[in-house]
């Protein structure tokens, strides 16, 4: 096969669990294309192909090297116009950044604060040392002190995916009938807390759990193809 996701793990290689990574998975397999994951721990990022990227998701693609999350979804869109469309037009794509800009800024910002340790504690003891001293630098602040706070986020955590919960009544997918690249920002955040965390972020008969799991479904339930923690 000619097409490899580089994707972040922790000390078992065999889980990825990379936000980002997770919504490149998912726009692989609604372009139908398969690929090959090769798993990376955080200090073997700066080394994969050539020093290409300090980050991942990484894909390539025959001899196209294509990173970040969006940037991926945009190239498939691009190179494979026949395959089913990720953002359903141009519109889509506009959209789709809003929705980057709303998932960063509410999910990501709480949930690294309610998993920050159980990431930590997944990772190889030199990726462990690597976590700690860059999100120390981060944060301002020790993991732990960071860590104290996850209990009342994961508290306020519901609340934050009201405008979410309330479309989802209406409607099974943010792409409406079917899911879009939209439905894949959001489920990698998701999907994140699901693997490195045995918290339970989303409780049962919530519309948005509902929604988790027919995301977790898709593509013949590649989300579920790693168990959660
Ligand atoms: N905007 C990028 C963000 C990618 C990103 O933040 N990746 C993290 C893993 S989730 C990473 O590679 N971090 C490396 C590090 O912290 O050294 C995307 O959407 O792909």
């Amino acid at each position: 096969m000619n097409r490899t996701l580089y994707a972040l793990c922790g000390a078992d290689r065999s889980r990825p669990f990379s936000p980002h990574a997770w919504k490149t998975v998912l726009s692989l397999a609604h372009k139908g294309l398969d690929h090959d994951t090769k798993p990376v721990g955080f200090t073997q990022i700066p080394v994969i192909e050539n020093a290409a990227t300090k980050i991942v998701p990484l894909l390539r693609d025959g001899d196209r090297l294509v990173g970040d999350s969006f940037e991926i979804a945009l190239y498939l869109e691009k190179t494979y116009p026949d395959r089913p469309s990720l953002f359903g037009g141009e519109g889509g794509k506009a959209i789709a950044r809003f929705i980057e800009s709303w998932s960063l800024m509410t999910l990501h910002t709480s949930l690294v604060r309610i998993i920050l340790m159980d990431i930590h504690d997944g990772l190889d003891p030199i990726d462990q040392a690597y976590f700690r001293t860059s999100r120390e630098v981060r944060f301002g602040t020790s993991l732990e002190a960071v860590a104290e706070t996850g209990a009342e986020e994961l508290r306020a955590f519901a609340g934050k995916l009201e405008p979410l919960r309330t479309m989802l009544k209406k409607q099974p997918f943010i792409g409406g009938d079917a899911p879009l690249f939209a439905d894949y920002i959001v489920f990698g955040p998701l999907q994140w807390a699901r693997i490195t965390s045995r918290k339970r972020i989303l409780e049962d008969g919530d519309p948005v759990k509902e929604w988790f799991e027919r995301c977790l479904d898709l593509y013949d339930g590649v989300g579920r193809s790693v168990t959660a923690a």
